[in-house]
């Protein structure tokens, strides 16, 4: 039963999918009085039965609301049609949407026409992993800074976090940038995998850990190449040029064909290091990639 008699900051939660389920249920294990909404008023029982108070709407919610109003639903959409028509003046909105960096300014200053104050968030975590510090997990704000001190405490129950800055669309660019990154990873480990598919005495598992170790060690190379971006010197430390690089693709490209792998997961990017090379870089680190792709 939800009595708030705790000196807890109140949390108001719009949104009651497997994500912000679990986010509710770690502000209700950490003793914050919470009201849920969601759509589908059925999926509001579990939090219930764990303590939460299920409002009606999501407006006899946010007027309620003293603390934050957290949204975790589906798209940018949702949040519109969930939002529209109701009385936000005054109310602290906390929207962590996944959302593109445009929607994300679009709607904080949607938000402040209606008088209220606006964060949006990224969330860095899936839900076995709300509720967990020992996960790892994090969420990225970005908005109003002094929102974002107001509720800290609050914010950080779930998982950590991590402010990005002022403008709205900050955190969502962080969320987007990891996710895309995460995309280009998933495609490499899908290309490896394919390479050892037609060896059947090969263990997956321990080429799988492996792969991992590998995949760890790798990424630290994105320090190196931030470095080299800052400098504007994109030879400055480099272990592995460009023109090594590219003499090797050919090397990976024999390997797929023998293998009968599709290599169309790989191409576009050696194609960016192969164009590199031709404007005469071939000296430098993947920096001087980046500006290949445009973004600058
Ligand atoms: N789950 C995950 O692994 C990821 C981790 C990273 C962050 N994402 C984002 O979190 C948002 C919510 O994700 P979710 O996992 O809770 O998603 P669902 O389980 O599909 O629940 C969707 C909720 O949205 C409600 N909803 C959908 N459309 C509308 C609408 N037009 N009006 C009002 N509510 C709407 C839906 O309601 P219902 O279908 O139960 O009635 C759910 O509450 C999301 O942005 C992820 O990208 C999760």
């Amino acid at each position: 039963m939800n009595t708030h008699t705790t000196s807890k900051t109140p949390v108001t939660l719009l949104g009651l999918g497997d994500m912000g389920t679990a986010l509710g249920r770690a502000w209700l294990a950490a003793g914050h009085p919470l009201t849920v909404w969601n759509r589908t008023p059925k999926r509001a029982e579990p939090l219930v039965g764990a303590g939460a108070r299920a409002a009606g709407t999501a407006a006899e919610a946010v007027a309620a609301a003293t603390g934050p109003v957290i949204l975790c639903l589906l798209d940018d959409a949702s949040v519109g049609e969930t939002l529209d028509g109701i009385d936000l003046r005054g109310k602290d909105i906390v929207n962590l949407t996944t959302n593109t960096p445009a929607e994300a300014q679009q709607r904080a200053r949607w938000a402040e026409e209606r008088g209220a104050r606006f964060l949006d968030g990224g969330i860095m975590a899936v839900p076995p992993m709300i509720g967990r510090p020992e996960a790892g997990g994090y969420v990225f704000y970005s908005g109003d800074p002094a929102l974002f001190e107001r509720h800290r405490e609050a914010l950080a129950v779930p998982a950590g976090t991590t402010f990005v800055g002022e403008d709205p669309g900050h955190a969502a660019l962080h969320d987007i940038a990891l996710l895309s990154a995460m995309t280009g990873m998933f495609a490499g480990i899908t290309h490896a995998f394919a390479l050892i598919g037609p060896e059947k005495d090969l263990d997956r598992a321990r080429f799988a850990t492996l792969l991992a170790e590998w995949l760890g060690a790798m990424s630290r190379s994105a320090l190196g190449i931030a470095a080299q971006l800052e400098s504007g010197n994109y030879t400055e430390g480099v272990t592995s040029n460009l023109a090594m690089m590219t003499a090797a693709n050919g090397t990976l490209l024999a390997t797929a064909r023998d293998q009968s792998v599709d290599p169309g997961l790989l191409t576009p990017y050696m194609e960016l290091m192969r164009r590199r090379v031709a404007q005469g870089h071939g000296d430098e680190g993947l920096a001087g990639t980046v500006g290949l792709l445009g973004g600058e």
